[in-house]
């Protein structure tokens, strides 16, 4: 009995300290894939990274099982849009990071067959720096 009653405590100090500690909380919203025309191997993903949590977070690399990744950002110079890589993305705490057609985004090359049949998904997956890895499915759609 009073082993059970030790480990309720423990387990409510283990809560309770993971509430205090400042940590990122993160959180991957709406990815998908946009799936490119007949014979086109490249394409780009979209989606929302969400940090709800006290403290920063970094993206250190993005990975599918589709194809090759890489982060990249469109930046409009003197009208020209062109492309930036990133090799690392800074998530500040209560923020959202957004991944949008002429803004940041992720470039997809050298992708699989299946990425021109209909209804397919895809595996992201997110490495950062204090939240390790996250995967998510995703649609590809056009
Ligand atoms: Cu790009």
């Amino acid at each position: 009995m009073s082993n059970i009653k030790g480990l309720f405590i423990l387990a409510l100090g283990l809560l309770l300290a993971s509430c205090s500690a400042p940590a990122p909380q993160i959180q991957l919203d709406g990815f998908w894939i946009v799936q490119p025309p007949s014979v086109a191997r490249g394409t780009a993903g979209y989606g929302t990274i969400k940090n709800t949590g006290k403290e920063a977070d970094t993206l250190l690399n993005v990975s599918s099982d589709i194809g090759f990744v890489m982060m990249h950002k469109t930046d409009l110079v003197n009208g020209m849009g062109r492309m930036i890589h990133m090799s690392k993305m800074v998530i500040a705490p209560a923020s959202e990071l957004v991944f949008e057609p002429m803004s940041y985004h992720l470039m997809f090359s050298k992708m699989a067959d299946r990425i021109h049949q209909e209804g397919e998904k895809a595996t992201l997956t997110f490495e950062f720096e204090k939240s390790g890895i996250i995967s998510v499915e995703v649609p590809i759609k056009p």
